[in-house]
């Protein structure tokens, strides 16, 4: 029996959503919030105890004692239907990062059509990480190098991945002994499905440790690579002034909402936008000019780098076509959901797909090619103004927020000591100070089963009153712009005494975004850095952080939780467990959750924990962080040490008639 339909208000936290889910009611069109409203998730599947790994099953293993036809005990099931899941989210990350280093060897080798090396001093710095010859070397010659070294991280067959040399020290000494250092991106991915085979690995430690492999494979490696090419293609971000929500389409413009996650084409697309050429098009057919904006990730790579504006985060895809006002949605890989295109069909929106891996039947494919990248984003931005003519009624909500992203791992070292001494030593200070208790990533994606953003920034604001420094990328980044927290110094009133002296002196939002998904890997460059910067420990499993991800529901969220876990973080989701088993029925259900949780932590120094209730995460999160502190022999966290100093100071000095405020300065 279906399950009665939440309110528009219960489904998202977000005012432009509830518009457009009211609209959607109106018309009698579902979306991804009501298609969860009424299909209830399959328990059996959700607590990862539904085997279908061969056509003896599916084996659903639901009472004390059950195994599979083969014998399979649930510990194995939900290791293997784990694991399986972690290298889908490497691989997808991964194959991103692939694409990215071939962009960079066709661009050296001047074969691409309007993309060049954008970021020569990013070239250098990471060529330098792996003794590529630098000196005398044109920036193409560079390159090739590295693209080259790069693209052979996915083939190769035996020794280490190179990215994870850029760990600390002590770190790679414990994947050595653990034995999970990555070979080869592509063989770890091709091994989690060959040990999840039938008759393959059936011991749930054992499996588990190669998720550990699968998952290195993604952070220290794919993803580390897709961060590192774009940077060098596309510029290191710094801050930026942008928009967000869906309030940024625009009503006498043609809309173009490009969805999905490689910047390839999406840069590509910002620049056919500006071009002289596509603005008379847009003229002609009666629009002011273009107007971009981004989904998901896509939108979180050119946010970062132009300011573009992001109409929103994954659940916003189905509600920014329900606006009327998109010509064209155009989309690469990863998080598109399939209802977009009948959803378009009862609009004039053109769902448009270019990636040669992914086709949607029923939508329109222009194929790109990074060779005639140019020309093929011109083409699209052609096909969207000729769709300009058949906009209905547009219902476009004014909801928008101003934000400042681009906080690259580059900037944060650069705005903490300027560009003489950039160091992390002031960030560093203040956590041993006590003025910032930790530091929170806060990350990953919108689940409709959730109310959307609520979790997101409902932590977001509980961490920053307790002066925690909140670092956010992906779909939570973009929760956190929507409702204003990516905003200089705008709310810094409702943040603790001691973050907010640290803000105002640096002049930083206390939330910074950092990216994509796949720039979770700046945060791993981060913690690295702190790590060296000294006085927080050895190591990254010692410094007081924790990385949550309150409305997960990808697997690329479970591969990235997997890699920050090995790396040393603790490591919190909200929502459902894929392998919570039914604790009460069956006595042995729980080995999985144990072992991702404190059997890691005992190899890792990290952990991975579900804990659904937004009130009990920020509990744990103010504890790990505490806990830390203790461990490193930092002072106790006390709210009322700091804030006497700082801007708020400063005005409230400059309010007292002259001699007192000569008295308060000098007593
Ligand atoms: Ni991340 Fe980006 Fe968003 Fe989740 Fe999907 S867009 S790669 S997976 S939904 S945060």
């Amino acid at each position: 029996m279906a399950k009665q339909r939440r309110t528009p208000q219960e489904q998202s936290a977000d005012p432009a959503a509830q518009q457009m889910l009211i609209r959607a009611e109106e018309l009698g069109i579902g979306t991804a919030f009501t298609r969860a409203d009424d299909m209830a998730p399959c328990n059996i599947g959700a607590a990862g105890l539904c085997c279908k790994q061969c056509g003896m099953g599916p084996c659903r293993l639901t009472r004390e004692g059950d195994v599979g036809v083969c014998g399979a005990t649930i510990d194995t099931v939900q290791a293997r239907n784990l694991v399986r899941a972690i290298s889908a989210g490497s691989a997808a990350h991964s194959d991103h990062g692939r694409d990215m280093a071939f962009t960079l060897k066709a661009t050296a080798n001047g074969e691409t059509e309007g993309y060049y090396i954008r970021d020569v001093a990013k070239l250098r710095n990471v060529a330098s990480y792996y003794d590529i010859e630098i000196e005398g070397r044109s920036p193409d010659e560079i390159a090739n190098d590295l693209a080259d070294l790069y693209i052979a991280q996915f083939g190769q067959q035996t020794g280490e991945v190179v990215p994870v040399r850029r760990a600390p020290e002590k770190r790679q000494k414990i994947w050595r002994e653990q034995g999970v250092i990555p070979r080869g991106i592509d063989r770890e991915v091709v091994e989690a499905l060959h040990r999840t085979h039938i008759g393959d690995d059936q011991d749930y430690e054992h499996i588990l440790n190669h998720a550990i492999r699968t998952g290195l494979a993604d952070g220290w490696a794919g993803s580390m690579i897709a961060t590192d090419v774009s940077d060098i293609l596309f510029g290191t971000p710094a801050p930026i002034l942008g928009q967000a929500n869906l309030g940024v389409l625009k009503e006498d413009m043609v809309n173009v909402v490009v969805h999905g996650h490689e910047p390839t084409l999406s840069q590509m697309i910002v620049a056919a936008s500006q071009d002289p050429e596509i603005i008379a098009y847009a003229k002609k057919a009666g629009a002011k000019g273009v107007q971009l904006s981004g989904i998901c990730c896509t939108a979180n790579e050119i946010l970062m780098r132009q300011g573009i504006p992001a109409a929103g985060n994954f659940l916003h895809q189905e509600l920014s076509i329900l606006t009327g006002a998109v010509e064209a949605m155009v989309v690469d890989v990863q998080c598109i959901m399939q209802a977009l295109v009948s959803l378009a069909e009862k609009f004039h929106t053109k769902i448009i797909t270019t990636s040669p891996k992914v086709r949607i039947k029923g939508a329109t494919h222009i194929q790109f090619d990074e060779h005639k990248a140019l020309t093929i984003a011109k083409t699209i931005l052609k096909e969207a103004i000729d769709n300009y003519k058949n906009r209905g009624k547009t219902h476009i909500p004014q909801d928008r927020e101003d934000l400042i992203p681009g906080f690259s791992h580059e900037y944060i070292n650069y705005m903490l000591g300027g560009s003489y001494r950039a160091s992390f030593r002031p960030l560093n200070d203040a956590i041993m100070s006590g003025r910032i208790r930790g530091v929170a990533a806060i990350v990953g994606c919108n689940n409709p089963r959730t109310r959307q953003d609520w979790i997101h920034n409902y932590v977001a604001e509980e961490l920053l009153k307790q002066d925690v420094l909140i670092v956010e990328t992906g779909c939570g980044a973009i929760a956190a712009a929507k409702s204003g927290l990516l905003l200089g110094e705008a709310g810094l009133e409702k943040v603790g005494p001691g973050l907010q002296e640290i803000c105002e002196a640096i002049g930083i939002p206390p939330v910074l975004h950092m990216g994509s998904c796949v720039d979770n890997t700046r945060i791993l460059t981060v913690l690295t850095q702190m790590v060296e910067e000294g006085g927080l420990g050895d190591d990254i499993d010692q410094i007081p952080a924790v990385g949550l991800a309150p409305e997960w529901m990808s697997e690329k969220a479970l591969a990235i939780a997997t890699y920050c876990v090995a790396s040393g973080a603790y490591v919190i989701f909200g929502g459902s467990s894929p392998v919570s088993g039914w604790p009460d029925k069956l006595s042995n259900s729980d080995l999985v959750l144990k072992h991702i949780s404190s059997g890691w932590e005992e190899i890792y120094g990290g952990k991975l924990e579900f804990i659904p209730d937004p009130d009990e995460m920020i509990k744990a999160t103010l504890a790990h962080i505490d806990k830390k502190r203790a461990a490193l022999g930092l002072p106790e966290y006390d709210p009322d040490r700091f804030g006497q100093s700082g801007d708020a100071h400063m005005l409230e000095l400059e309010a007292l008639p002259w001699l007192e405020r000569k008295a308060a300065i000098y007593g």
